[in-house]
């Protein structure tokens, strides 16, 4: 299941180098997307979950966002075997999560406008550029044309422009990503893509996002204010280290020198800038530091 050997790996960051996306058949676990899809219809209704009738976000879709402060059973997502390992080879172990996000696409939905997930980040560096975010979608029911499967243009990271930037965009090779319950796509940050449309009489498309960025760069969804640390102290460390609880290379995020794990956690994720990274490159501290 997933990623289970290193070529397999070094494939799947070959593949995202050069089109801009891979995808990984029978990535997580048929208990698991059950058990996540199950929750998220749950949590759905408990929380009376409208459409939100922006053009990006659908006016017959169902979005969630900030999925780690609504259930623990998401905890999973962002620290799986199958998926982490290759975010953390082609942004660093350093990375973050930028946000978490079920997309629940109903019948009647249009397409969202085509975009990099990236976007804010292009407009500031230039394009192309290397990953401002790494995003993985994972099927929760199948992805199909005509249940709404995101749309995606392949090798479109590498190019200069927005989609935004184009009067029309036909012409493009505009696919539709079709890929089975509990698949996952992980695509450049800077992929063109959009939810498809949902033309079915009946079907909802269940995906999640779960994206990533890299450790110097502003998360999307603010966790250390949406998610109550009594939450937060129930993770396991990596997830913590995941939300910018530990340092960025010994130095970004510090509170006082010491790292925000540390200060709302204790010892558990204690860390202090710079001493430590500095001990680890086994440069000599001078007594008077
Ligand atoms: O739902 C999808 O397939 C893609 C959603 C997306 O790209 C977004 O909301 O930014």
């Amino acid at each position: 299941m997933g990623i289970a050997h290193r070529n397999d790996l070094d494939g799947h960051l070959e593949r995202i180098d050069a089109d801009g996306y891979t995808i990984i058949d029978g990535a997580i676990e048929p208990e698991l997307v059950t058990e996540l899809r199950d929750t998220i219809r749950r949590v759905e209704r408990e929380r009376d979950v409208r459409p939100l009738g922006t053009q990006a976000e659908g006016h017959s879709t169902l979005r969630m966002y900030n999925l780690l402060a609504k259930d623990q059973t998401f905890q999973a997502m962002p620290i799986h075997r199958s998926v982490l390992p290759l975010v953390e080879r082609r942004l660093d172990r350093g990375c973050l999560l930028s946000g978490m996000t079920s997309i629940d696409i109903g019948p009647g939905e249009d397409p969202q406008p085509l975009h990099g997930d990236d976007i804010v980040m292009s407009r500031h560096l230039g394009l192309p550029h290397p990953p401002m975010m790494v995003t993985s979608m994972w099927a929760l029911t199948d992805f199909t044309a005509a249940n709404g499967g995101t749309l995606f243009v392949p090798g479109s990271h590498r190019w200069s422009t927005t989609p935004d930037q184009h009067e029309s965009l036909a012409g493009f090779d505009v696919q539709p990503l079709e890929m089975a319950a509990g698949a996952v796509m992980v695509f450049h940050g800077s992929l063109w893509h959009g939810g498809g449309a949902n033309t079915t009489a009946d079907e909802w498309r269940l995906g999640v996002n779960v994206q990533y960025c890299p450790g110097f760069v502003r998360q999307q969804q603010n966790p250390y204010l949406g998610i109550p640390p009594s939450v937060a102290a129930t993770f396991p460390d990596r997830l913590l280290e995941l939300l910018g609880y530990r340092l960025y290379k010994g130095i970004m995020g510090h509170i006082d020198g010491r790292s925000p794990g540390e200060v709302v956690f204790g010892e558990r994720l204690a860390e202090t800038a710079y001493r430590d990274a500095e001990h680890e490159r086994g440069v000599s501290i001078s007594s008077s530091a």
